[in-house]
Parts: structure tokens; sequence; C-alpha cells
């Protein structure tokens, strides 16, 4: 059966709690659980983690070489900032799609860039929770137009 890790990042364990204008009023256990759910009916596993550290991440990011065959990753802020979350994700050598609650392009300039996007197989951003069924829908795509 097909793995996925479903990565978040920093704050991303504050969702529900705060600012609902930007991120809406679903909690992360409730994205966790639709990730499973839905990867379950595509016939797919998914693994949740969540961390507000960046070395943590870059270590759960090398453990899924060999663990598992997908990544689907927000990476928070990070995304803007971390060549070392990039570098991870490349030597990993596992696909990576790159989620975002919000559309990062319609915010602030600094959003604008991301470094993990020279390393996915793609983006899907502003589309709220749904974003992350649509990631893990690409990425099964994906893993089996390779097989
Ligand atoms: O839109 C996204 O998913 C982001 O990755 C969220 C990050 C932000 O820095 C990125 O630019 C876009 C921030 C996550 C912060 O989450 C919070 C949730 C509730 C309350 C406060 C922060």
């Amino acid at each position: 059966m097909i793995s996925l890790l479903v990565l978040n990042g920093p704050n991303l364990n504050l969702l529900g709690q705060r600012q609902p204008e930007v991120y809406g009023t679903t909690t992360l256990a409730q994205i966790e659980a639709l990730c499973v759910s839905s990867a379950q009916g595509l016939g797919a596993k998914a693994t949740c983690m969540q961390s507000n550290h960046e070395g943590v991440m870059i270590d759960t990011i090398h453990e899924a070489r060999g663990t598992h065959d997908g990544i689907v990753l927000n990476a928070g802020a990070y995304t803007h900032t971390s060549i070392a979350l990039m570098d991870a994700i490349s030597s990993a050598e596992v696909p990576m799609v790159e989620v975002h609650l919000s559309n990062i392009h319609a915010r602030e300039e600094f959003r604008h860039t991301s470094h993990i996007s020279r390393v996915a197989i793609g983006q899907i951003c502003g589309f709220g929770p749904q974003g992350y069924v649509m990631a893990i829908d690409a990425m099964l795509e994906h893993l089996k137009a390779r097989a």
C-alpha cells in the first residue's frame, strides 16, 4: 500500500484557534483526519506529523526515505526562508507536493517566494483544507504514473 507523509510546519498547530479570518476555523486535527480518510478512500495510507522546529522537520524528511512513497508538505513560513528544508527534500529523493491553505501569491510580497517549490512536483494553494485532499490525489496520480 502506498504510504504518504503529511507534514505540517510552524504555527499550524494553532489552526482553528487564532486568526480564523486568514486561516479558517478548521483545526489541524480535523485536517489530519481529512487526510487520513481521503488517503484511505484512495487505497493509500497517510501518516500525519506537525512540528514548529525546522530541524525536527528536516529529520522527519530524512526518515521519510525508505518509509514513505510521497510527502505532502505545508512548511508554513519556512517555505519562504528555508534552503535547509529544500536541501532535505532533494536529498531524501521522496516526491513532494507543496500545499498552502492560503493563496500565498495573493498575499504579502515575502510570501510569493517558495524555496521548496524548486523541489516540488507541484504546488496547491488557496483552497483551504481541501488543498490537502487535492495534494494527496495529485501525489497518488504522480506515483501511479511513475510505477
Ligand atoms: O497558507 C498557508 O498554509 C501558509 O503555509 C501558512 C503559514 C504562512 O506563513 C505561509 O505563508 C502560508 C502560517 C501558518 C500559521 O498558522 C496559524 C494558524 C492560526 C493562527 C496563527 C497562525
